[in-house]
């Protein structure tokens, strides 16, 4: 009985020894320490032992079942340790891994431009103005001294929706409307960007659908002289403290007189090149004073109120800005394109 005993107690160890996991250990522990296990069949064999041996080998099997359990515990506590172990290596972070870098977008060069000509004039202190892209033949022509029949009509093909219904061709009905509200009464000092449309044929420098910004000051004793400063503003703030500008007569039927205004040429500066066509000078925008007509049929007396208007494509500001050499770049949607507008600058 004792060589039994001896012999279970090496082949228990020696389980336990190789025991993998925590499984095969516990099936080691019930094999060998539970009650159908040699262990207590040996002690259930006890009966049959004189009253000198039982003691003796009571003590025995006590001693090797303790050896036994102590081993598989000490086996246990090593492999949870292990298997905490393992499981923590495959958690690990390297937390010095440089982050995914989350992609900001940027702008859209027109976006930019109308900002920053809106943070300007806001800065002046003009409010925005906006209104429909869907305009009565009224807004866009009638109350601009463009009544039907009127030659200047065909200066601007018009999209047409219906015969008194059309889409916008500037952003004068805005201003109109605006004037409207005000019943008469100045100043007046707004500005007005949004989306026009034409009957073009899209090229290089034409596109059927395009961005203005028209402004408008109605007050009294507004004169030529402060549509020329606040113009060299605008155009210094925008192209740079270095140009020059000039104005040269020209003609709107909104406007008396009407003036087209020239920055110089920074390429060249002055020299001529082929971006001034060799003139040193660069057409920007068109303005002038409010016809006497247009102010009436707002309802501002013209000999109180005089004010001056004038409009700037956003396309033609942005391509001389960035060296943009086709205005359809801003409609393709070009990403090589639109990502050199990105935020540094
Ligand atoms: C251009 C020229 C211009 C105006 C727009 C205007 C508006 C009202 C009354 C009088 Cl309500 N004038 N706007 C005046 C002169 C020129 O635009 O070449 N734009 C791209």
């Amino acid at each position: 009985m004792e060589e039994r005993l001896k012999e279970l107690r090496l082949e228990a160890l020696e389980k336990v020894e190789q025991a993998a996991d925590l499984k095969s250990l516990n099936d080691i522990r019930v094999a060998y320490l539970g009650k159908k296990g040699p262990i207590t069949e040996v002690l259930r064999g006890m009966g049959k032992l004189s009253a000198e041996e039982r003691p003796k080998m009571g003590a025995l099997v006590n001693e090797v079942r303790a050896e036994i359990t102590e081993q598989i515990e000490k086996k246990q506590a090593l492999l949870e340790e292990e298997a905490v172990q393992k499981q923590l290596e495959s958690e690990n972070i390297d937390v010095t891994l440089p982050g995914r870098p989350v992609r900001v977008g940027n702008h859209h060069p027109l976006t930019k431009v109308i900002e920053e000509m809106e943070d300007l004039f806001i800065g002046m202190g003009y409010q925005i103005a906006e209104g429909p892209e869907v305009e009565q033949d009224y807004y866009n022509f009638e109350a601009l001294n463009l009544p039907k029949g009127h030659p200047a009509r065909d200066m601007q093909d018009t999209f047409y929706i219906t015969e008194e219904i059309l889409m916008r061709t500037h952003t004068s009905p805005v201003q109109v409307r605006t004037m409207e509200k005000h019943k008469g009464k100045g100043p007046v000092r707004i500005i007005c960007p949004g989306k026009v449309y034409r009957r073009d044929n899209d090229d290089a420098t034409h596109s059927h659908q395009f961005m203005q910004i028209e402004g408008l000051v109605v007050d009294e004793n507004i004169s030529m002289a402060d549509l020329k400063g606040t113009l060299e503003v605008f155009a210094k703030n925008i192209f740079g403290e270095d140009r020059e500008i000039r104005l040269r007569p020209s003609f709107f039927p909104f406007t008396e007189p009407s003036v087209e205004m020239d920055i110089s040429c920074k390429i060249c500066g002055g020299e001529g090149c082929h971006v001034c066509k060799g003139t040193g000078w660069i057409e920007v925008l068109g303005g002038g004073m409010v016809h006497p007509r247009v102010l009436k049929m707002a309802g501002f007396d013209p000999e109180i109120y005089t004010g001056f208007a004038f409009g700037i494509g956003a396309e033609r500001i942005a391509m001389l800005k960035y060296g943009v050499d086709d205005i359809r770049h801003f409609y393709t949607n070009d990403i090589r394109f639109l990502q050199q507008f990105s935020v540094q600058e």
